[in-house]
């Protein structure tokens, strides 16, 4: 076979199309020549911890959102891998909600055993994709960063798998211009314990609003404020922290909200959220979506309907994590392989595509959210050798936690699930959430409670 596929990014799905592909080269199969590219110089995506904001040594904006002190925001009995279980890896099992560097360590894993790395070019960061029609194959143009140097190949696929949480949703409002202190968005922020001390005003009640604000109050931050849009995140929160409607302006040091309240405030962080953005896919191959369960355009949610010679991987709002990036991979690797037909029209796809929207549509709330990705997962498993596992059992994980952090938002993360792949109940963390300040992988699989400072 000498057809070749392009995979843009290394990240939880970049890799996952890696092991689709390795999977079935070691059952048998002949797989085409895969080169993925990378622009950072390891894999692992946003789990790949950066202390660089803005741009980095090349000049390239920085991918890395994630921050010191982060800890999986769900269960890892959501996201374990079908193929490699949290026990495989380390040994033993582990308990619930893992810091950053500890799941690194667990994607790291599974790629190393595969023995993938060659495949990757890493500081290697995709410029452009073009579709020659008449070829019926991509040019890939590269620009490898080290050696700055530019240089353009052929592939009869790509697998874009570049992630959607890097380019951040930067809303402005009145008196920023003039704010007597620091404002920065959720993709930039590094380390809790620079707020210390501080009063902190969060714009947004997602993800990175809870947990930013949650290890600005670990950390010391002398108030949390977040102001909402849409509805409160209506937790119970510590006496430091509330919620008001959203910001109108500020003024020197002080936010005005919409019911007319203010407050002091230090810092600002927008918690706003991120945008879909390929600069490097013009208009006829560009995803153009909003951050949801059914993303627009995408066959199975992964085949660009307008070219299904080009796939995206993970592009959805994400309940389901790793697991998911495989069945997807996996899915996509069969197309690739001519096991998986494609529908014969442009409107059959489509019309899987509203499909999917109206389903999502119809939902009433998280449970159902939960429910509508866990369908979709196993929908895409039943048509590939992907390890079937019990998706009913990890939407109850997420059930479960959705109740742990109503009951306590700060104590979430020290409760337990089984595993849906040994089947194994996670023992609990050796020290609550909020007085484990040492991060470490380390200090995580050790059985005394760490209380240490962080450094
Ligand atoms: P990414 O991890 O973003 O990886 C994309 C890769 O593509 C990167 O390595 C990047 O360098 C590369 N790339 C981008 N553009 C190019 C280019 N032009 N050329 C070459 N390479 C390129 N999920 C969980 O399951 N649990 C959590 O607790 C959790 N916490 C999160 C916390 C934060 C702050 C954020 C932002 C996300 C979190 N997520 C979490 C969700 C996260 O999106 C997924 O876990 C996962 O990282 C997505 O994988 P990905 O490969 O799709 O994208
Ligand atoms: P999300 O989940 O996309 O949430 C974005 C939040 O920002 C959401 O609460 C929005 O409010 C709010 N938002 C967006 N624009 C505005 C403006 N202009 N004004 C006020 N509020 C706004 O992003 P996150 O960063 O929290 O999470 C992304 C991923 O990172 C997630 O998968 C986690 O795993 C970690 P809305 O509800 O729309 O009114």
């Amino acid at each position: 076979m000498n057809r070749r596929v392009a995979v843009i990014g290394a990240g939880p799905s970049g890799l996952a199309q890696l092991r689709a592909f390795q999977s079935a080269a070691s059952n048998g199969a002949e797989i085409p020549e895969i080169v993925c590219f990378e622009k950072q110089a390891n894999w692992g995506g946003l789990w790949n911890y950066t202390w660089r904001t803005g741009l980095d040594q090349y000049g390239e904006p920085v991918h890395g959102s994630m921050y010191r002190y982060l800890w999986s925001n769900g269960p890892k009995e959501g996201l374990e891998f079908a193929d490699y279980s949290f026990e495989e890896h380390f040994g033993k099992q582990i308990a619930s909600y893992p810091p950053r560097a500890v799941l690194f360590d667990y994607i790291e894993g599974r790629v190393n055993k595969a023995g993938v790395r060659d495949w990757i070019r890493f500081e290697n960061v995709v410029r452009l994709v073009e579709w020659n029609p008449d070829t019926r194959k991509f040019t890939v143009t590269v620009q490898d960063l080290p050696n700055d140097h530019c240089y353009s190949e052929e592939f009869d696929n790509v697998v874009v798998a570049s992630g959607h949480f890097s380019t951040p949703n930067v809303p402005e409002f009145p008196g920023f211009d003039r704010f007597n202190g620091r404002i920065l968005h959720a993709h930039d922020f590094r380390d809790a314990r620079e707020f210390a001390g501080k009063d902190i005003l969060l714009i947004g009640t997602s993800y990175s609003a809870e947990d930013i604000g949650s290890q600005c109050w670990k950390y010391g931050a002398k108030s949390i404020t977040n102001c909402y849009r849409t509805k409160p995140m209506g937790f119970d929160w510590p006496d430091n922290w509330e919620e008001k409607p959203l910001l109108e302006k500020v003024h020197i040091n002080t936010a005005t909200f919409r019911d007319g309240s203010t407050k002091h405030i230090d810092t600002i962080i927008l918690c706003t959220g991120y945008k879909h953005h390929f600069p490097f896919l013009p208009d006829d191959l560009r995803l153009r979506t909003a951050n949801r369960l059914a993303t627009a355009d995408l066959y199975k949610g992964v085949a660009y309907v307008h070219n299904p010679a080009l796939f995206y991987i993970g592009m959805q709002d994400q309940w389901f994590t790793f697991n998911m990036f495989d069945a997807q991979a996996w899915w996509a690797r069969d197309v690739m392989l001519g096991r998986i037909g494609l529908p014969a029209s442009k409107d059959e796809m489509i019309a899987d595509v509203e499909a999917r929207v109206a389903a999502e549509d119809a939902g009433k709330d998280d449970y159902d959210a939960i429910r509508y990705q866990g369908e979709y997962v196993k929908e895409l498993i039943a048509e590939t050798d992907y390890p079937s596992f019990d998706v009913d059992g990890a939407n109850e994980a997420f059930f479960e936690w959705k109740k742990h952090k109503k009951k306590n938002i700060m104590e979430f993360r020290n409760n337990s699930y089984r595993s849906v792949i040994t089947g194994t109940m996670a023992p609990p963390h050796h020290t609550p959430w909020k007085d484990a300040l040492d991060d470490s992988l380390e200090a995580y699989l050790g059985t005394e409670a760490t209380p240490a400072a962080a450094e």
